[in-house]
């Protein structure tokens, strides 16, 4: 089995059957560190090495989500002197995060997978809003990983303020770790450095410009990766592009990503139960098994809204994420569905090319 080098990369965190012994006579294990258009970083606990996937990998993958992304756990063999890797095949995931492309085009981005912990960071001045972190929490939760929310730029706003923000946020989830922190006063950091565990991987989240980089940059202690300000317009600027795994002194596996601008979400029943557990728990009281609790008679969750029960805000949030979700997942078997049919008429036109030769 695979040797104590890996476990600083996070290894010891797949699940015990997620490797294949058969496999490891031919390959070796990587963990993907980064993508790039066709290539790959990964690192096999020595060294960073650029990888390719194979033609048969390539070709076999049904979406961009079934390629390798970063975080996930790779057979790969080594060439010219460990300078080159082909990956063969990706090691089951045991949690991912993952949205609908941005975009007209129905695909499912893998935005990172194997995240033990990810952080929803809000800047307190201006970015904060629970619609948002609720679409993040469902996101989080589908994909298997343990949610903490972490608001940023406490220097902004006075304690008052931040205290009010934290019991908005316990309101909705009363479980939900929240930490404030400030990358300019240092307040909180240290607090955040301690939710970072060795050889955990954790994931920062969050709109443009809330302060994830500098955020790792004073995890590394230096200003290593760059930074920006939010440009006034508003126009789609991200200073970070790239999503990379990077290891932190202390030893956490940290994974900074750019701001998304839109987090679409697709097919995450699961994720979106877990996240309204109070509109959840009405459910099984509706009169019809497939209520859709707008208009139909003897909906539990509607007299639950009548009564106030339950929050007006969160009813609507919980339908749109539904309605989105599953609109998505739709969308996305149709075009699965008509991608096949159409593989099949060119199969079978080419066999009729060569029996008419
Ligand atoms: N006042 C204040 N400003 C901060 C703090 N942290 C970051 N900033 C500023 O916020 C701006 C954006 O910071 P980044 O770290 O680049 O933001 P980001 O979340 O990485 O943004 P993207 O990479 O575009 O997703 C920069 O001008 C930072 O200097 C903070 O704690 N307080
Ligand atoms: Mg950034
Ligand atoms: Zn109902």
């Amino acid at each position: 089995m695979p040797n104590n080098l890996l476990t600083p990369l996070g290894f010891g965190h797949l699940p015990d059957d997620a490797v294949d012994p058969q496999r490891l006579k031919d390959f070796q294990l990587a963990r993907v560190t980064a993508v790039n258009r066709d290539r790959y970083d990964i690192h096999n606990g020595t060294a960073e090495i650029t990888a390719e996937i194979t033609g048969k990998l390539r070709a076999t993958a049904q979406s961009a989500a079934d390629l390798p992304a970063t975080g996930d756990w790779v057979y790969v063999q080594f060439f010219d002197d460990d300078s080159l890797g082909i990956i063969h095949e990706v090691v089951p995931r045991y949690s991912w995060l993952r949205r609908k492309s941005a975009g007209k085009n129905i695909d499912i981005q893998m935005i990172a997978a194997n995240i033990d912990r990810a952080f929803v960071v809000q800047a307190m001045d201006r970015d904060f809003n629970l619609r948002r972190l609720e679409r993040y929490v469902a996101m989080i939760y589908d994909g298997h990983i343990a949610p903490q929310v972490l608001l940023s730029k406490s220097d902004l706003v006075d304690p008052a303020e931040q205290q009010r923000l934290i019991a908005e946020i316990h309101a909705i989830f009363p479980d939900l770790p929240v930490q404030a922190f400030s990358n300019t006063t240092g307040e909180g950091l240290e607090a955040v450095r301690r939710l970072m565990a060795p050889a955990t991987t954790c994931c920062l989240l969050g709109s443009s410009g809330v302060g994830k980089t500098t955020l790792l940059n004073s995890l590394v202690g230096e200003e290593r990766y760059e930074t920006g300000e939010l440009r006034r317009d508003h126009r789609g600027r991200h200073t970070t592009t790239r999503r990379q795994l990077i290891l932190l002194p202390e030893g956490a596996i940290l994974l900074d990503t750019p701001g998304m601008r839109e987090l679409g979400t697709i097919g995450l029943d699961e994720g979106i139960d877990e996240t309204f557990p109070e509109i959840v728990a009405l459910v099984e009281n509706c009169q019809f098994n497939d209520c859709r609790h707008v208009n139909e008679k003897g909906c539990a969750v509607l007299a639950a809204l009548e009564s106030g029960e339950i929050s007006r805000e969160r009813y609507e949030s919980y339908q749109k994420l539904r309605r989105e979700s599953a609109h998505n997942q739709m969308a996305y078997w149709e075009k699965r569905q008509r991608d096949k049919e159409f593989g099949k008429m060119i199969k079978s036109i080419m066999k009729d090319k060569k029996g008419k030769r």
